[in-house]
């Protein structure tokens, strides 16, 4: 059955009397920099992630340009799954940092129409826009001068949500995208919501999803009209979280939480090694990434992690959280080792590695000044 398509109501509707949230989400975004970098691509299909290797390459996909999607084509997909299904694609490497360069300026340019903001991941953030729209038309107006100004200035497309919550806002830019936008009143959550597949929440994965596919619950609307006590039965206190929500209520709160918890990295051989260089190899490259992007967000971690998976898939983790806060590429390096090492003892052959890096605090000006000054000395010693 073809899903009921949500319109938005007319200009004069009132969005309602509590908060005004917008979440945006740049359209393909690590697939839109490369054409934006180079336009002879546009219009092809395109694919970033890890090398294909004529279908042998081991690794997934990052993104894919829109033209490449109707082939089934989509994040995380298997590299070599996403070049048999579109063979004819443009398959580029993934170039963080001019993902992270743009971000940073997309981020500058949207928070300033919001009273706060929060960004959310790369290519996504919500603002606070309570009180500075009222209704339906000025909500159009609004989403349309942050479109503007961002081709404008980044030549890039987004698409855009407007509603009482996070959770409407986020369901709604995702709704009519590439380069669309809708704008959810507080009046019309709930029908706004009903006809979606409950998977369309974020939040409600596949098995919460098939759990209630057997209780015979499909839509978000199935869920907003179950008792409370039905769900608080079935799935605790996170029935009664998909209830609230399916009846359009929702955490309001942009900018209160600290924005990102971790960094990580994690590489697939393209043949299972047992060899202890090559393992050191991945965490010697992957550490300068790491490093690269906590300087970008002006932030210390304190804890390293890392991710072993052998060649039957049993994966182990480790983490050492340190006495203080370091932003240097070399106690990555050192302690991630320190932690890969006795794991690899056995000399069993080794399919991925990955590196972490959480529990991440702003430092002062003085104490950048100190850390500044053992990173020199923890360099020579390296060196
Ligand atoms: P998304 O916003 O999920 O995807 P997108 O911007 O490519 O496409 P859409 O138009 O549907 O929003 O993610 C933003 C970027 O994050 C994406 O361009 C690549 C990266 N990414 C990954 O590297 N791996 C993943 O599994 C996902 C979902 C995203
Ligand atoms: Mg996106």
């Amino acid at each position: 059955m073809a899903e009921q398509r949500y319109t938005i109501p007319p200009d004069n509707t009132s969005l309602g009397d509590g908060s005004i949230i917008l979440h945006l989400d740049m359209d393909c975004f690590f697939a839109a920099c490369e054409v934006r970098a180079d336009p002879s691509l546009k219009g092809k299909p395109l694919v970033i992630g890890a090398d294909p290797k004529e279908g042998k390459g081991r690794g997934v996909v990052c993104t894919a340009s829109y033209e490449a999607r109707p082939f089934g084509v989509r994040s995380a997909l298997p590299i070599s799954q996403a070049y048999r299904a579109c063979p004819q694609a443009i398959f580029l490497p993934v170039n963080g940092k001019l993902y992270r360069a743009t971000s940073r300026r997309i981020m500058d340019i949207v928070s300033k129409f919001g009273r706060r903001y929060e960004k959310a991941s790369v290519d996504e953030m919500y603002l606070d826009i309570t009180g500075l729209v009222h209704t339906v038309g000025e909500a159009k107006e609004f989403a349309q001068a942050i479109k503007d100004e961002l081709m404008q200035q980044e030549g890039l497309t987004c698409s855009i949500g407007i509603g009482a919550n996070r959770k409407v806002a986020k369901v709604a830019s995702d709704y009519n995208k590439p380069d669309g936008y809708t704008i959810v009143p507080e009046s019309q959550a709930k029908e706004f919501f009903a006809p979606l597949r409950v998977k369309k929440i974020p939040g409600i994965g596949p098995k919460s999803a098939e759990r209630l596919a057997e209780l015979g619950i499909l839509t978000v609307g199935d869920i907003a009209k179950k008792r409370q006590n039905f769900l608080l039965y079935h799935f605790g206190k996170y029935g009664l979280w998909m209830h609230d929500i399916a009846n359009g209520l929702g955490s309001t709160a942009v900018g209160e939480e600290h924005q990102i918890k971790s960094i990580s990295r994690e590489r697939t051989f393209e043949i299972d090694t047992s060899k202890l260089s090559d393992a050191y190899q991945v965490v010697h490259a992957m550490a300068p990434y790491l490093a690269d992007e906590i300087d970008d967000y002006e932030l210390h971690y304190n804890t390293i992690s890392i991710k072993l998976r052998f060649d039957d898939f049993t994966t182990f983790t480790r983490a050492k959280t340190l006495d203080t806060p370091c932003h240097d590429v070399y106690t990555i390096r050192r302690i991630a080792w320190e932690l890969l090492k006795p794991l690899l003892r056995e000399r069993r052959k080794v399919r991925l590695v990955g590196v972490r890096i959480s529990k991440f605090e702003q430092v002062t000006e003085r104490q950048m000044e100190l850390e500044q000054y053992f990173t020199t000395e923890a360099r020579k010693a390296y060196i």
